[in-house]
């Protein structure tokens, strides 16, 4: 059976996507661009200049790099000041009792996050202790759906991709993982993703003998 878990932060652990959302639509309304909850579900595991490029994608105006690092490092403003807001009340269902059960099982357990606010975000809400490795935005230079993040939390854990398996949230992510060469768990947005192997609503649906079944 696995021997780690491998979870994505955002909208696995916990649920920030209506903080990014928030963010990029004052950025997005300062600045007169379109912006939508279906194009925020098109951002979910993406980087944050990748996320930019998407969201720029139809605009006439042509910006150049120094403009468009103006914009991400401003929306990520907005985001971290909501940030200040997140409490171990924003724990998704079902993960404190399954990161539990595994520590009780002595299963190794990693973060696999785009997300360059990873360290900010397991401080607020308090779960840092559960983790035995932490990889992420910070530490890569290929976001999902490259395996990069993957990788190295694997790496970070001692263990072969093999012997892993990863909870995602995001399509980007599911495809991370399969081509990291793990199993794919799929929650939430990514749920009906028909590559993963794995699918539950959130994660009171998924037991831990499914996850960690080869
Ligand atoms: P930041 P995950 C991802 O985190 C989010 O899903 C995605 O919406 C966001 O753009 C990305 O992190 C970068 O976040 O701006 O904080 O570096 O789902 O991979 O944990
Ligand atoms: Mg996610």
């Amino acid at each position: 059976s696995k021997k780690a878990v491998i979870f994505d932060l955002d909208g696995v652990i916990v649920s920030t996507d209506e903080y990014h959302y928030r963010a990029w639509k004052q950025l997005c309304e300062e600045e007169g661009i379109p912006f939508s909850r279906e194009i925020n579900e098109r951002l979910r595991g993406v980087s944050r200049m990748e996320s930019l490029d998407l969201i720029l994608k139809g605009e006439a105006q042509v910006y150049s790099p120094e403009a468009k690092e103006e914009l991400a490092a401003r929306k990520n403003r907005y985001y971290v000041q909501l940030l200040q807001l997140l409490t171990p009340a924003d724990i998704l269902p079902g993960v404190t009792a399954l990161l539990q059960e595994l520590k009780d099982r002595g299963v190794g357990c990693a973060i696999g996050s785009s997300s360059k606010n990873t360290p900010f975000i397991l401080e607020k809400i308090g779960l840092g202790g559960f983790f035995d490795a932490v990889a992420d935005g910070n530490q890569i230079r290929r976001s999902k759906p490259d395996p990069e993040v993957f990788l190295l939390a694997a790496e970070k854990l001692g263990l072969r991709a093999e012997q892993c398996v990863v909870v995602e949230d995001a399509e980007a992510g599911i495809e991370a993982a399969l081509a990291a060469g793990m199993k794919a768990a799929a929650v939430s947005a990514a749920a009906h993703y028909p590559g993963a192997h794995v699918r539950g609503a959130d994660l009171r649906e998924i037991g831990v003998g499914q996850l960690l079944q080869d």
